[in-house]
């Protein structure tokens, strides 16, 4: 690139220069007026013909070209790096101050980070707590569990029992089949093999219906495969008798949901389709909010968390919970059929909460101290 300096009386006699000895392709990189009210003008011209850098002066109204553009989006890139950086920095330093002013509420933050909980949810549990029990040592933590405690729930409904239409809708490979089995299985035990009907949707998945027919095999439960909204429609009906019926989706990632959310959507038969989010309560938090974003739509009951045995945190799950207010029907922590499932109470699942924070709290507190926490850290998790 070749830079160089004009001066000249006004804009209009420098911008001749520059024309004149740099070409039509030379860009301006700085102007500035003189003492005396001449002009001094830093322009340049690329070296390579035909890939002018920045905006040339022949072509200062016209739309950016392809390598303008390029530039331009290296630019926004740079600008969102930096301020990620910054607010990092600031968050950094509120973190310094509130550990210099309050170190109480300090502690008590890290801890609920430490059992996985979003910033925000934290942040605003710890907003909730009254400031006289903030200073005592043994009643702030009890007192905030019991916060996080009332924004949690669960289904008063247990489906082995009251039955009806239920769909597990989720994205792949979380447990939805499983799951179907561990309730399939429980189900038949207390009200026998006539009483419940299983359907299966997924049609994509080579050896998708053989895993289902397996478990199905051994209750003595035929399997019935529903590919489209009318064969199921179809199939429901003539299923009216059975006091439960399960169907098992198809996994589909959370960008493309479409063909779940076609089949099972607010289902306006005889009895409404009851749908379940089948979630991993090993998956990031940001994961699981995407999760939830794309499968609320088509209506949900409540919540199935798998893979608990898999998990470290149990905090991402509570967060979901009590960002959404979607209430937990069951929590399965194991391959095994049926026994890997139950129903837990808040109480419970807080307990586990916490149990899980003592086996495996150490190494975030401790990434937490080292970090300077902040809330870009924690999201990003
Ligand atoms: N560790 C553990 N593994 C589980 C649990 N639930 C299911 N799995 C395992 O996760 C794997 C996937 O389970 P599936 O039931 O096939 O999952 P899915 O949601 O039906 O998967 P797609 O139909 O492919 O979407 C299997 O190997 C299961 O044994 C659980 O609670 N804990
Ligand atoms: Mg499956």
């Amino acid at each position: 690139m070749k830079i160089r300096q004009f001066q000249g009386r006004n804009m209009r006699t420098v911008m001749a220069q520059i024309h004149a000895e740099l070409g039509e392709e030379a860009v301006i990189l700085s102007s500035s007026t003189l003492p005396d009210g001449s002009v001094e003008v830093t322009a340049a011209v690329d070296d390579v013909p035909g890939q002018p850098s920045a905006v040339p002066l022949s072509g200062m109204n016209a739309g950016p070209s392809a390598a303008e553009a390029r530039q331009i989006e290296r630019m926004s890139e740079e600008l969102a790096r930096l301020r990620a950086l910054v607010e990092q920095q600031l968050s950094g330093l509120a973190w310094g101050q509130t550990q210099q002013k309050m170190p109480g509420r300090a502690l008590l933050l890290r801890r609920l980070l430490a059992m996985g909980l979003g910033w925000e949810l934290a942040q605003s549990l710890l907003e909730a707590l009254p400031e006289e029990v903030e200073q005592s040592e043994e009643a702030a933590w009890p007192h905030l569990l019991a916060l996080l405690g009332e924004r949690l729930h669960v289904t008063e409904e247990d489906i082995l029992k009251s039955g009806g239409i239920v769909a597990l809708v989720g994205p792949t490979g979380v447990g939805k089949t499983t799951t179907i089995a561990k309730l399939a299985g429980r189900f038949v035990m207390r009200h026998g093999a006539g009483q419940l009907a299983l359907i299966t949707t997924d049609c994509y998945k080579i050896g998708a219906q053989a895993q289902l027919q397996t478990f199905a095999e051994m209750m003595g439960v035929p399997v019935h495969v529903a590919q489209t909204r009318n064969e199921l429609e179809t199939l429901l009906i003539g299923l009216r008798d059975r006091k439960l019926i399960l169907i098992d989706t198809a996994g589909m990632s959370q960008k493309d949901i479409r063909i779940t959310q076609q089949l099972t959507a607010g289902y306006s038969g005889l009895v409404p389709l009851k749908n379940y989010l089948v979630m991993s309560a090993a998956s990031p938090l940001k994961v699981m909010r995407e999760v939830y974003q794309a499968f609320s739509r088509m209506g949900l009951k409540g919540l199935i968390l798998t893979k608990l045995d898999e998990a470290v945190q149990l905090g991402g799950a509570l967060t979901l919970m009590a960002e959404t207010q979607l209430p937990l029907a069951w929590l399965s922590e194991g391959q095994r059929v049926p026994e890997d499932i139950e129903r837990v109470d808040v109480d419970h699942l807080i307990d586990r909460a916490m149990v899980m924070l003592d086996q495996n709290g150490q190494a975030a507190m401790e990434s937490a101290m080292q970090l300077g926490v902040g809330k870009e850290f924690f999201d990003a998790q």
